[in-house]
């Protein structure tokens, strides 16, 4: 019935200012529809408006959120690609871009042990600054390895992440081998919960052109704010934050290689 009622409003429309002034409310009404009655009001929406349109981004990313929310995942991911080439809703695609990559790799299995011979999994490159292209797997100083591109600026902190999908298995501890070529790192990891409480390592610092052996026991994390105590069989995500740039006057291009990461 709203799709229906839409389809018939998208046709009628005419100039972009009769778009942009009923375009809003068309997009909150799908917002309270049911997945499939929204993707058919966005998808209509895309098909009637021009590709030029900065609007068409905003369409896009809803597009893709409900055929995410719909359980269309890659339908979802065609959608946010395609909003990423629109300044107005970049920002918001990669985000959930980002997301749903959490999601698709995520560590199932364990114990995980990755040596970065082949492909970069489970980490996905943080969504708030830089490119996907900043991580690759290459030959480091001791053979194949990850390596991460960062850009250290004024204030501002990068990261990368990874989703768990243990079924109730319970995490014990995560190792890794990290190495900074530039400057001495200063690094933390940071891991959520089904309940979405956050809970920190310390900070970490790792060598400057040599490799420093991080091993981080589940028990040793602490939460930021609650009372109860971490349950290791409901861990969602593993973020691992690059502090550097809050600790050094040094700013430019940084890489830090990861190897040898293992998940019990
Ligand atoms: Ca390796």
């Amino acid at each position: 019935m709203l799709a229906a009622w839409l389809a018939a409003a998208v046709a009628v429309a005419g100039t972009p200012e009769e778009w942009s002034s009923s375009y809003d409310a068309r997009l909150s009404q799908a917002l309270g529809a049911e997945p499939s009655e929204a993707i058919a009001v966005y998808e209509a929406l895309v098909a009637q408006m021009p590709a030029q349109q900065e609007q068409r981004g905003e369409v896009l990313y809803w597009l893709g959120r409900a055929r995410w929310s719909a359980g269309d995942l890659s339908g979802a991911k065609r959608s946010l690609e395609s909003a990423l080439s629109y300044r107005s809703s970049r920002l918001r695609a990669r985000s959930l871009l980002g997301r749903i990559a959490l999601r698709d790799q995520a560590i199932q299995d364990l114990p995980f042990v990755q040596d970065y011979r082949l492909n970069t999994t489970p980490w996905v490159r943080g969504w708030e600054r830089g490119k996907d292209s900043d991580l690759s797997v290459e030959d480091g100083p001791d053979g194949r390895a990850l390596r991460w591109t960062t850009e250290l600026a004024d204030g501002q902190t990068d990261f990368l992440a990874f989703g768990f999908d243990t079924d109730r298995d319970r995490v014990s501890s995560i190792s890794l081998s990290v190495r900074s070529e530039g400057v001495p790192a200063k690094v933390r990891v940071v891991l959520e919960d089904s309940d979405g409480q956050l809970w920190m390592s310390s900070k970490q610092t790792v060598r400057m052109g040599r490799w420093t052996e991080l091993t981080l026991p589940i028990a040793d994390f602490t939460s930021t704010g609650g009372i109860k105590s971490l349950d290791a069989r409901t861990l969602r995500s593993l973020t691992f934050q690059d502090l550097t740039a809050l600790h050094t006057n040094s700013r430019g291009s940084n890489t830090i290689w990861i190897d040898d990461l293992t998940v019990r």
